[in-house]
C-alpha cells in the first residue's frame, strides 16, 4: 500500500477508536437520544388510520345490546380500543365512527329495534394504566382515567351507513406515555340495552370531516368482537405483538360457529392451525414461540369456510402469554406483517431462475 494510503488508513482507524470511545464515555447520553431517534423512525413509518386496518381485512367490529344472545357472537357487550398519538402531534385530532346507530343498513337486527349503543372516549392519568383497562372483561374500573365524550345511538336514519365525529381532542387530553413517546385515548363501545348486533368501524383523524391519517399514531385492543366477512374463502388477519421474554401463547376464540380454519403465519410458522370454537363457546390452544419469533407480530388467520360457510359470522378472539397477560393487537403490525422465513427465500430463487433463464449465452 503506499506510504499516503497506509497513513489515511492509520488515522482513519484512530478517529474511528476516538469516536467508539466517546461514544462509550457519552452513552449514557446516547441512548436515550437513541432511543427517540428509533422511535421517530418507527413513528414517520406508521400512519392511522381505519379500525379495523386495511391489512386486518375485517369489515366490521360488532357489539351487541345488554340482551343479546351470546351465541351471537359477542361475549360482553362490550369493545375497548386504545388510540396512541405521538407526543409530536400538536394539532387536534378526531374519533369518528362509521355507522354508530343500531338499524337500517348492515347491523343485525331480531325483533324490535330497541338497542342503543354508548360510545364513550377517556384520556388523562390511568386511561391506559389502570390495570382494570387493560383486561378482556369489562369488571372493575375499566372506565378509568377522564371521560371525554360520550354519545348514545340507537336507531337513527342520521348516522345509517354514515359518520359521527367526536372531538376536537388536544392530544394532550390523552394519558400521557413519556417512555414511549405518545399520548393514549380509550374508546369505549358498550351495548347498553336490546338485543341487536351494533356493526360499525373507526377511523381516527386529523380533521373533523374527512378520513385523515394521523401521523405516527397507531390503535390496539386487548379483545377483539368483530364480524367476518361472508365471502367464501376469505381471509381476516389480527397482528398481536410477542415481546422478546415470550416463550409461549395461548389463543382464546369464541363462538367461531366450526367457519373455516385458524393458522399462525410467522417467520418459524407457515400456517399452525388453532383450536376452534363452535356455537357458543370459547376453544383455545398453547402454541410455543422460538427466539426468532420475538420482538416481532404473529399473523393470525381467520380463514372463512368455502362449501359450509356460515354467514353473519360474528366472533370474539384474545391472546395471552406464559405469563397470563393479554396480548395487544395492533392495528398496524408493529414490525411489519410478518412473512414465513422461505417464503421470501422461494420468492427470490423463482425470480434467479427467471433471470437466469432469460440471461443471453456466453458464447
Ligand atoms: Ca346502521
Ligand atoms: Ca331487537
Ligand atoms: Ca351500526
Ligand atoms: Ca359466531
Amino acid at each position: 500500500m503506499p506510504q499516503i494510503l497506509r497513513n489515511k488508513n492509520r488515522n482513519y482507524i484512530k478517529m474511528m477508536k476516538r469516536i467508539t470511545s466517546q461514544m462509550l464515555v457519552k452513552s449514557v447520553v446516547i441512548f436515550p437520544a437513541l432511543f427517540v431517534l428509533i422511535n421517530s423512525f418507527f413513528t414517520s413509518q406508521t400512519l392511522a388510520q381505519p379500525v379495523p386496518a386495511e391489512d386486518e381485512n375485517i369489515p366490521f367490529l360488532v357489539t351487541f345490546g345488554s340482551a343479546g344472545l351470546k351465541s351471537w357472537g359477542d361475549d360482553d357487550y362490550c369493545q375497548i380500543f386504545f388510540l396512541s398519538v405521538p407526543l409530536t402531534q400538536k394539532t387536534p385530532i378526531y374519533i369518528r365512527v362509521y355507522d354508530p346507530d343500531c338499524g337500517g343498513q348492515f347491523d343485525e337486527m331480531y325483533g324490535a329495534e330497541d338497542t342503543k349503543t354508548k360510545f364513550s372516549i377517556y384520556g388523562g392519568v390511568g386511561a391506559y394504566t389502570d390495570k382494570d383497562a387493560q383486561k378482556t372483561e369489562p369488571v372493575g374500573n375499566f372506565k378509568s382515567g377522564t371521560l371525554l365524550d360520550s354519545k348514545t345511538f340507537g336507531v337513527d336514519p342520521k348516522y345509517d351507513n354514515g359518520w359521527y365525529t367526536f372531538g376536537p381532542f388536544n392530544p394532550s387530553d390523552g394519558e400521557k406515555m413519556q417512555e414511549y413517546g405518545t399520548y393514549y385515548f380509550k374508546i369505549i363501545a358498550q351495548g347498553i340495552q336490546g338485543d341487536d348486533g351494533n356493526l360499525y368501524t373507526y377511523y381516527f383523524s386529523t380533521s373533523a370531516s374527512e378520513n385523515k391519517r394521523i401521523e405516527g399514531s397507531n390503535a390496539f385492543t386487548f379483545e377483539y368482537t368483530f364480524r367476518m366477512p361472508d365471502k367464501p374463502g376469505s381471509v381476516c388477519h389480527l397482528y398481536p405483538y410477542i415481546r422478546e421474554d415470550v416463550v409461549s401463547i395461548q389463543q382464546h376464540n369464541f363462538d367461531w360457529d366450526a367457519d373455516g380454519q385458524m393458522r399462525i403465519v410467522s417467520y418459524e410458522k407457515k400456517g399452525e392451525l388453532a383450536a376452534l370454537s363452535n356455537e357458543n363457546d370459547w376453544k383455545s390452544s398453547k402454541h410455543e414461540i422460538k427466539k426468532t419469533e420475538q420482538k416481532s407480530s404473529l399473523d393470525f388467520q381467520f380463514v372463512k369456510g368455502k362449501a359450509d360457510a356460515k354467514p353473519r359470522n360474528n366472533i370474539c378472539f384474545y391472546m395471552t402469554n406464559q405469563f397470563g397477560e393479554f396480548l395487544p393487537f395492533n392495528a398496524i403490525p408493529i414490525g411489519g406483517v410478518p412473512k414465513y422465513k422461505y417464503d421470501g427465500l422461494i420468492n427470490q430463487m423463482q425470480q434467479n431462475e427467471r433471470f437466469n433463464s432469460v440471461k443471453p449465452s456466453s458464447k
